[in-house]
């Protein structure tokens, strides 16, 4: 097979940029892992700013999102057992969207699929080849045949959009790019249940540990503890988990968050992580696969949107405007909105936890700065204008120009 974009991973970053160049009539071809069913059905992000809703609105794929999604213009921060109300159309004149990654995921496989276009699944990408040759080679496995031979694909480029635990960035060599990586020592315990949610996105620092209260629909919850490292999805009741819950967020009365049948139960780990640059050869990498931020600030996906529309503007003036300006500054375009968004998830991470290395001191000038933003306009401006996104850098005239 013969490409001009060949492109890894069925995630928000691969679909994305497939959609885009299907856009702008530049051949890619999709190769995904998984099944079609687990990645439709993997519970991540559920924030979309504004700048990836708009994104889906360009790409004629908001009709289940404005029928399905819920507008959110609130942001609220607690501790202390008080809450900062960030009004987020009254501080920047935006708000954001909650809809599940997953759901993201099933509207753009779902148009991909019925424009034609090449989406392979159970398509396993073993091996990257060529990346400095006249033309890069994808090498894969069909991993639902017992015994199959190993395929390849002939690629102009290779976008690697196989997420953290990707073939990709592997093929970077070691003395070709630096690597800056931060574990943090503890995780989020994430459910959902079938409950009510609260009326606003809520964040909590308490003196028990960090805890969150964000929601899918009407009827769904999605909630989070902070936990330690060690603590197994199915480690505690779900007794427990509500104690803890109503403890975490200032609600011991018990009147504010609905408790209802869990369903699901996920552990995740934190951590900081950037490869520069984000290319080499001809291998462009994007989303988690070249950087994963802390989920605290919902920022993960939106950034791989963000990179999806950058490499994509970069191949669009490559093709058809014969420039390769968009696609040698790709991954310093990139870095600059992923290390602000960066500092931006880790600073509400760093606020908003209980650090077990935490020193009686730090924990104080934490509750210090969540006073001085309760008080402050231009603090919540500032937490609200990053959690409704930044502007985008690429060009404006991607959409149009295609
Ligand atoms: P993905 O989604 O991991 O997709 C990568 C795809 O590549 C496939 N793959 C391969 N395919 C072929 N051959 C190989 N060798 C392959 N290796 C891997 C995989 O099967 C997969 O389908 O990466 P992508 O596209 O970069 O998207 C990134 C986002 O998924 C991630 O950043 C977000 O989910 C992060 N995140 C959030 N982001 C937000 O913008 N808003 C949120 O509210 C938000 N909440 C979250 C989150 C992440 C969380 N976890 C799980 C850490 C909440 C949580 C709890
Ligand atoms: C979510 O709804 O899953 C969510 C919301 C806010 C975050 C992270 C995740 O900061």
């Amino acid at each position: 097979m013969r490409t001009q974009v060949g492109i890894i991973g069925a995630g928000p970053a691969g679909l994305f940029l497939a959609q885009l160049l299907g856009q702008m009539r530049i051949d890619c071809i999709v190769l995904e892992g998984r099944s079609r069913s687990h990645v439709e059905t993997r519970v991540r992000a559920g924030v979309l700013e504004r700048g990836t809703i708009e994104t889906m609105q360009a790409l004629g794929l908001d009709g289940r999102l404005k029928r399905e999604g819920i507008i959110d213009h609130g942001l609220d921060i607690r501790f202390r057992g008080r809450t900062i109300h960030l009004d987020l159309p009254d501080l920047t004149g935006k708000s954001v969207m909650i809809y599940g990654q997953q759901e993201v995921v099933k509207d753009l496989i779902a148009s991909r699929i019925a424009t034609g276009l090449p989406i392979y699944f159970e398509a396993q990408v073993t091996s990257l080849d060529r990346l400095y040759g006249d033309r890069a080679i994808m090498r894969y496995v069909c991993v639902d045949r017992e015994h199959s031979e190993e395929l390849s694909v002939e690629c102009d480029f290779i976008a690697g959009c196989d997420g953290y635990h990707g073939v990709s960035r592997s093929a970077v060599p070691q003395d070709a790019a630096r690597i800056y990586d931060h574990a943090y020592d503890f995780a989020w315990l994430g459910i959902l249940a079938r409950a009510r949610p609260m009326a606003d996105m809520t964040y909590s620092n308490s003196d028990r540990g960090f805890a969150l209260c964000s929601r899918r629909s009407m009827e769904i919850s999605r909630l989070y503890l902070q936990v330690s490292l060690d603590e197994g999805p199915n480690a505690r009741s779900d007794a427990h988990f509500w104690d803890e819950l109503h403890s975490r967020m200032f609600d011991e009365a018990r009147t504010e968050i609905a408790e209802g049948e869990i369903f699901q139960r996920d552990v995740a780990h934190l951590r900081c992580f950037v490869i520069t640059p984000m290319q080499y050869g001809r291998l462009f990498l994007a989303g988690d696969a070249a950087h994963i931020v802390p989920p605290t600030g919902a920022k993960g996906m939106n950034l791989a949107v963000a990179d999806a529309r950058m490499l994509a503007s970069g191949l669009f003036e490559y093709y058809w405007k014969r420039s390769r300006v968009g696609l040698d500054a790709y991954s310093e375009r990139c870095l600059r909105r992923v290390w602000r968004t960066m500092r931006f998830s880790a600073r509400l991470t760093e606020l908003l936890h209980k650090l077990p290395s935490h020193m009686p001191v730090e924990r104080e000038l934490q509750l210090a700065e969540l006073e001085y933003i309760s008080s402050s306009r231009a603090a919540q401006t500032s937490i609200a204008e990053q959690y409704v996104g930044l502007p985008y850098e690429d060009s404006c005239d991607i959409f149009r120009d295609g």
